[in-house]
């Protein structure tokens, strides 16, 4: 490719509203440009490093015999309503009417269309396992649209679906898909870990992990343990109990139960702040809504309730922090006075809080807290469990080492989903005695589009991006410093020619601009190898530099030839995979 004719509209400044490296990245070195909030064009840098992560994807998954299909984004509202969603997403779900007035969605995820084509095309226990898979753009109205492709409102995602007649089959699809995963994350060049999930709102009947890009801009947090492989999303993962909590609450007596006031102290930090050593006793009373109804969770005052626990431990679909008014209507007091003792409402406390032999917590009056509570006696126990966020200094519930806690993007998402779908729509299959029976389904997500981003967050310097070989738009990138010098021109000509013909995708900069432009340039968008014709093409030298190299080498022509093909050709070819 030429770049006087290349569409690359490269950017000096960095557009303020881009937050994420990557989407500055992006806008900076004219991969993609916003059409609006969360809708990109993919520009020719950026579609054709798309492409060959497509690319990647599709062959491993053509590896392990999933079969690619194209599944509508006009889905009729009536699958979702069949599959009982259409009112579960509201304003996420993007939705549509044709010209007969009737009602569509674009398609956030194919489930329900996928399953409705098994019910209606296989019938006989024989045509399973099936695995079908498609890369496709998702529609997904998200509130905040941020950081680029990294959460958009239109974006490419590869999803497949696997059809097995029993949960063994499951089992097995879902360890090959995983092992598929890790082949494309890695030979996209990310460092990311594949981590313990919740299934969230798709439900599903069993295990689901997350395969998490690490990168400070993620919005997921990943909890690793650094003795063993335990790692978990944050809204799953949980810590070993500590010792206080296993010995129990000792069955010594405490003080009775005192009221204290306390007039204006509302928060934890002030309470901690009044009580000094004695915070570690403190009990934290929250108040939330689940499905409608008030609920109470409490947790030590250092922890952080997780509500993704508490929601699955409710089997809550909705589930918020109660605001105000029913706090005061729930506990009689204003919020920061909430406490345990005398709650008319389910409370759920923390294992870590119910082994606390006695506590100070709200005394649900306003200005009075308790001290001495003790939990058995003052308050009832009737739901304990792990309600608590894992932080810095937890120990791995598996062999006890310290956890650590770092950001990630969530790249990939594999469930196994059991028969939510098939017994909603139908698809079931004769099975081997003739009885019929719902087929067993897992799911799995890639974001082709957002694993771009993740790369770039992953992948770049101070100068600029710097390509892993096999998403790289290009891999060699000739710069003439004089394209107006002859003997400069001609040779990077040769050049252009000899690699391009030798199935090397080049970038030829033709550009009448200073040298400094042009530098600077390549650095920006980053191909994996330069090649500078200069001064010395008269004698068939040339400057040959990796991106990451700090130092230029000056070869001869067919040496610095050599060179590319020897860190090019591995990954140029993807049809055969060594
Ligand atoms: C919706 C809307 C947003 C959604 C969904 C449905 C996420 C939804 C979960 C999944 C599960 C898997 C197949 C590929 C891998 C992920 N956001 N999910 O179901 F209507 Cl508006 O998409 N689907």
């Amino acid at each position: 490719m030429r770049q006087q004719n290349l569409l690359m509209p490269t950017l000096r400044e960095v557009p303020s509203d881009a937050e994420a490296v990557s989407h500055r990245l992006m806008l900076r070195a004219g991969l993609i440009r916003p059409l609006a909030a969360g809708v990109y064009t993919y520009l020719p840098l950026g579609r054709r490093a798309l492409r060959k992560a497509e690319a990647i994807v599709r062959e491993e998954m053509d590896r392990i015999g999933a079969q690619e299909v194209l599944l509508p984004a006009m889905q009729p509202a009536e699958l979702w309503r069949e599959s009982g969603r259409y009112g579960v997403y509201g304003p996420e779900l993007v939705r549509l009417r044709d010209r007969h007035d009737r009602e569509f969605a674009l398609g956030p995820t194919h489930e329900e269309v996928v399953t409705a084509l098994v019910r209606d095309e296989i019938s006989s226990y024989r045509k399973l396992p099936l695995t079908v898979y498609q890369i496709q753009t998702k529609f997904r109205d998200e509130r905040r649209p941020r950081y680029g492709l990294l959460r958009g409102r239109e974006f490419l995602m590869k999803d497949a679906y696997s059809f097995d007649t029993d949960w063994e089959g499951l089992d097995a699809t879902y360890r090959v898909m995983y092992e598929a995963y890790h082949r494309i994350f890695t030979r996209c060049g990310l460092i990311y870990r594949a981590v313990e999930a919740d299934a969230g709102a798709i439900g599903g009947e069993g295990e689901t992990h997350e395969f998490m890009a690490l990168a400070e801009i993620g919005e997921d947090t990943v909890v690793a343990c650094s003795g063993c492989d335990y790692a978990a999303n944050l809204e799953k993962a949980e810590a070993a109990v500590s010792q206080q909590a296993q010995a129990g609450a000792d069955e010594g007596a405490a003080p009775p139960l005192e009221r204290w006031h306390t007039p204006d102290i509302r928060t934890i930090a002030q309470l901690t702040e009044l009580l000094g050593p004695e915070a570690s006793r403190l009990m934290k009373t929250l108040l939330y809504v689940a499905d409608g109804k008030p609920v109470a969770v409490m947790v030590r005052g250092a922890d952080e309730v997780n509500e993704v626990k508490v929601q699955r431990y409710l089997g809550a679909e909705q589930l918020e922090l109660a605001d105000a008014e029913t706090v005061q209507t729930v506990t009689g007091a204003p919020v920061g006075f909430a406490g345990p003792v005398g709650l008319s409402v389910p409370l759920l406390v923390d294992r870590e809080a119910a082994a606390l032999s006695e506590g100070i917590a709200g005394a649900n009056e306003r200005d009075y807290h308790y001290r001495h509570v003790r939990p058995g006696r003052d308050f009832a126990l009737a739901h304990t469990g792990d309600f608590r966020e894992v932080r810095l200094g937890d120990r791995c519930v598996r062999c006890g080492e310290p956890l650590t806690l770092y950001r990630g993007i969530e790249v990939g998402h594999v469930f196994k989903l059991g028969t939510k779908y098939s017994t909603a729509l139908g698809a079931r299959v004769a099975g081997v005695s003739g009885t019929e029976q719902d087929v067993i389904m897992g799911c799995y997500g890639i974001g082709v589009s957002r694993l771009l981003s993740a790369v770039l967050e992953q992948h770049h310097d101070e100068q600029g991006i710097v390509w892993p070989l096999s998403l790289a738009p290009f891999y060699a990138h000739i710069l003439p410093v004089s394209i107006t010098d002859n003997a400069q021109r001609e040779l990077a000509e040769e050049l252009y020619n000899r690699l391009q013909s030798l199935g090397v995708e080049a970038l030829l900069d033709d550009r009448e601009e200073r040298p400094g432009v042009k530098f600077k340039d390549a650095d920006l968008i980053g191909l994996p190898v330069r090649l500078v014709v200069g001064k010395r093409a008269g004698e068939r030298v040339v400057e040959y530099k990796e991106r990451q190299a700090p130092e230029a080498e000056s070869l001869a022509v067919e040496e610095a030839i050599r060179r590319v093909l020897e860190l090019v050709k591995p990954s140029a070819s993807f049809v055969g995979v060594k």
